[in-house]
């Protein structure tokens, strides 16, 4: 049987390949006329707080996060840093690749799947169902799906239960230094990554990729001068950039194409990233195989043969640090 000209084959699957991967990219990626990703506004912002609807109380509120997640890890962190693991328990969702949404381990509130819960907290909610999620388990309700509202949370809120009391993660007198610090990381660097690799055109990738490597290279030099963001200390700057540092060389750089360079040969981001990971309770919320299996099992757009690579090595994340005061 005389097979279709080479010429024709190629056009005709890159016709209907571009097409599907458009489409796809649209639904799974939302963008500007010019290409650059836009990620849509979280719309549960409410607070807890003693005399409003959801007041502070151990074992009340819950977690629902899937461990692949950046936003979702940055819950998970600043939980473990206050110590919070007993008085707030963990709700884990793993993500369906033929469904493209999470799906609950165990069926949580007859839902199987996150959308569900959504809509059963909200009737007729119809926006993204994303993790993190702060899960209000008395009424039922979301209390807040934004990380960084979230992470503000944990750290006041919850101060009598936390078995280290004396971590304050965001303290006034370094609350514009920090909040300066989220808004330079945010855009190039957290959000940055996925603006290179949900990019739909050359331009926005360019301009994603110049703007985090600016963003790094800034990082790197102010990190040689302190040990942490804002100084001696943790803060919330630090966690919100961690968790895309952790990311980084074993998926940003590849799938997301962010790679111009590795955190690990900068030299202050690679001990710094380090050092973090070393900090108590820290590696634990670090799940690389999720991730790994998260990012390149599940964006099928971006690997459609669904292949997970086996690298890179981060045994230098648990090589001794160079001692630092740390929390
Ligand atoms: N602004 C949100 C973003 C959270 C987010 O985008 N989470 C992703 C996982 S990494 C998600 O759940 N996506 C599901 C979807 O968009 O349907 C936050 O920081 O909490």
């Amino acid at each position: 049987m005389a097979g279709l000209p080479p010429g024709l084959l190629i056009r005709t699957a890159k016709l209907v390949w571009t097409t599907l991967w458009q489409t796809m990219m649209g639904q799974m990626a939302p963008s500007s006329k010019g290409g650059d990703y836009q990620r849509p506004e979280s719309e549960f912002r409410q607070r807890i707080e003693p005399e409003g609807a959801f007041p502070p109380a151990a074992n009340r509120y819950q977690l629902i996060v899937g461990m692949g997640c950046p936003w979702a890890h940055r819950t998970l962190v600043t939980r473990s840093l206050k110590g919070l693991e007993g008085a707030i328990s963990i709700i884990p969702v793993v993500p369906s690749p033929d469904e493209g949404c999470w799906v609950f381990e165990t069926p949580f509130r007859d839902c199987r799947t996150l959308p569900e819960l959504y809509r059963q907290a909200q009737p007729g909610y119809g926006g993204r169902a994303t993790v993190p999620v702060l899960w209000d388990g008395q009424s039922a309700a979301i209390v807040n799906n934004e990380s960084a509202d979230i992470i503000v949370i944990l750290n006041e809120a919850f101060g009598e239960w936390g078995t280290r009391p004396g971590v304050d993660l965001y303290p006034e007198a370094l609350k514009a230094d920090i909040d300066q610090w989220n808004d330079r990381t945010y855009q190039a660097v957290n959000n940055g990554v996925y603006r290179c690799g949900f990019a739909q055109t050359q331009a926005a990738y360019d301009r994603a990729v110049s703007e985090l490597f600016d963003a790094l290279d800034a990082i790197d030099q102010a990190l040689g001068q302190r040990p942490y963001l804002c100084g001696d200390m943790v803060t919330l700057a630090d966690v919100r950039l961690f968790t895309t540092l952790f990311r980084f060389d074993v998926v940003y750089y590849s799938l997301f194409k962010c790679n111009r360079r590795r955190i690990q040969d900068y030299a202050h981001l690679g001990p710094y990233l380090r050092r973090m990971y070393q900090l108590p309770g820290v590696a634990e919320t670090c799940d690389i195989d999720a991730v790994k299996h998260d990012y390149y099992g599940n964006l099928f757009p971006l690997n459609p043969g669904g292949i997970i690579p086996s690298g890179p090595d981060l045994a230098y994340l648990k090589a001794p640090a160079e001692a630092v005061s740390s929390l």
